[in-house]
């Protein structure tokens, strides 16, 4: 069976984490992620976070080092974050209902997606760094 990756991108911008809030499905609704999407056919990873961010962000991103472990998910997908770059653009929410940017001292009382807050250390590790 063909492992499928969904990505997401830790954009770090003085010193804080850009969050976007999701809207679905229910179960989803209002927590908050790092941006992101399913790796479509024909993709490399981070082509499809390439496209993910440009599609829901607006912006141009450059993809580098991993952060944080794989987080497997149901149906064979397995979950992977990225440190990101914004090349151009200014991130507005047009899939998401909103962004917002947090610091590592914000970070932990913010209603994370339950994936993402596998990677909550690593996060406030990479803003204590920044
Ligand atoms: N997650 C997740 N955290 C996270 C992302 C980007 C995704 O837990 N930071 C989960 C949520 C979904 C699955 O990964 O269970 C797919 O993410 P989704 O829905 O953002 O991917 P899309 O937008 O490619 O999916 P479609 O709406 O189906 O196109």
């Amino acid at each position: 069976m063909n492992v499928c990756v969904v990505v997401a991108a830790a954009i770090v911008v003085d010193g804080r984490l850009l969050l976007a809030q999701r809207r679905r499905p229910a179960a989803l609704d209002g927590l908050w992620e790092l941006p992101g999407g399913k790796v479509e056919p024909g993709e490399t990873p981070t082509d499809a976070l390439r496209r993910e961010l440009r599609e829901e962000l607006d912006i141009e991103t450059e993809a580098g080092e991993r952060i944080g472990v794989e987080v497997p998910l149901a149906d064979g997908l397995v979950l992977r974050a990225y440190l990101t770059e914004i090349v151009s653009g200014i991130p507005r929410a047009l899939d998401h209902a909103a962004i917002g940017w947090f610091s590592a001292a914000e970070l932990p009382a913010v209603d994370l997606v339950p994936n993402d807050r596998m990677w909550l250390p690593d996060l406030e590790r990479a803003l204590r760094a920044s």
